[in-house]
């Protein structure tokens, strides 16, 4: 029996992975498996080819798929967020580092057996980077990605260490072998700054704060923001962040002179945020009630990211900016969302 060619999305169940599947679902070259520690909702379940119910830590697991399926294209998403790992730091490492090392092993095992490139997609994160106080945050401006990769949570370095895991599976795997083995796997990533979806709620991040705040007030519901009014991070909208991967798997290797790319969307303070809330459901409860302790988790990260690497090498141009976001995106679909719940 042949092997079935198929993308392999882990983490499918998270936010980025709701996204991805319905925009690959029209795309019927590109059948879809997933593998997610628990199941997708009935709606996404039914636009994947097969849905393996297991963890990334799971060796035999990642065996069975490679015996089944011939995967070109991996989607790496599952990951412990960095609110989340900083509680439980050990488990954090086991599932973002342990986890991340199994999937680029199972993509260079999948090259060796199908003879093909495997691209391996890998969302990283602005909590790569971590400015020691706001005064240097508010001088370091939009950083580049080789600016400030001090990272102050587990999260953060577990996202800077795979960064360096996958260039090393791209550029330099077991380099002392009598057969070079590198240059297989075509490792690929973004640090996303905070994402903003309409029809998905995060959990167990610390950039939460803008998506919940939003969220809580399309349901009538009060919120207390977690940060001070005047904190500012880099956003997207959900739609440009799966748009950019899609982008990006397509752009042509000789091009990409990153193995990591900074995104850029818009970046309002959370005063900002509040007050275009406020303008779409009028008489919202939102106040601020900071928790000091994932308050200095925000405060390291970078106000804004230079994205021009992503822009001159394979094309990047977001749709949304932060008004168009909330106008033509976040508002309606939110709204269209609730009223139909
Ligand atoms: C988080 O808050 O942990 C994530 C991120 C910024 O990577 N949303």
């Amino acid at each position: 029996m042949l092997r079935k060619p198929v993308v392999l999305i882990t983490g499918a169940g998270g936010e980025i992975g709701h996204g991805l599947i319905c925009r690959l679902a029209n795309d019927k070259d590109h059948p879809i498996i997933t593998l997610d520690v628990r199941p997708l909702d009935q709606a996404l379940g039914h636009l994947v080819q097969q849905e393996f119910i297991g963890s990334i830590l799971d060796t035999h697991l990642l065996d069975r798929i490679l015996v089944e399926y011939e995967v070109d294209l991996v989607f790496h998403l599952a990951a412990l967020l960095s609110t989340r790992s900083e509680f439980a730091p050990m488990e954090a490492h086991l599932v973002n580092v342990n986890g991340t090392l199994n999937l680029l092993e199972f993509a260079q095992k999948q090259c060796e057996s199908h003879g093909r490139s495997v691209t391996f997609l890998y969302p990283s994160s602005i909590a790569a980077y971590g400015l020691p106080d706001l005064e240097t945050k508010a001088r370091a401006g939009r950083v580049k990605e080789n600016e400030w990769n001090d990272p102050a949570t587990m999260y953060g370095c577990n996202k800077l260490y795979c960064e360096h895991l996958g260039r090393y599976y791209a550029r330099h795997y077991k380099r002392l072998a009598v057969e070079s083995r590198s240059g297989k796997v075509d490792f690929r990533g973004i640090r996303f700054p905070g994402l903003i979806s309409a029809v998905t709620i995060p959990s167990g991040g610390t950039s939460d704060y803008a998506p919940e705040m939003i969220h809580a007030a399309a349901q009538g519901q009060p919120y207390a923001c977690f940060v001070r009014p005047d904190t500012r991070i880099p956003f997207m909208a959900m739609p440009d962040g799966v748009d950019a991967l899609m982008q990006l798997v397509t752009a042509p290797h000789e091009k990409l002179n990153h193995t990591v790319y900074n995104l850029g969307g818009f970046n309002p303070s959370a005063a900002e945020v509040r007050e275009l809330v406020l303008a779409a459901f009028p008489g919202a409860d939102i106040t601020f009630k900071p928790d000091l302790k994932r308050q200095g988790i925000v405060d390291s990260w970078p106000a804004d990211v230079d994205d021009h690497a992503a822009r001159f090498d394979w094309g990047y141009s977001p749709r949304y900016d932060l008004q168009r976001a909330f106008a033509e995106y976040l508002f309606p679909t939110i709204k269209k969302y609730y009223s139909e719940k």
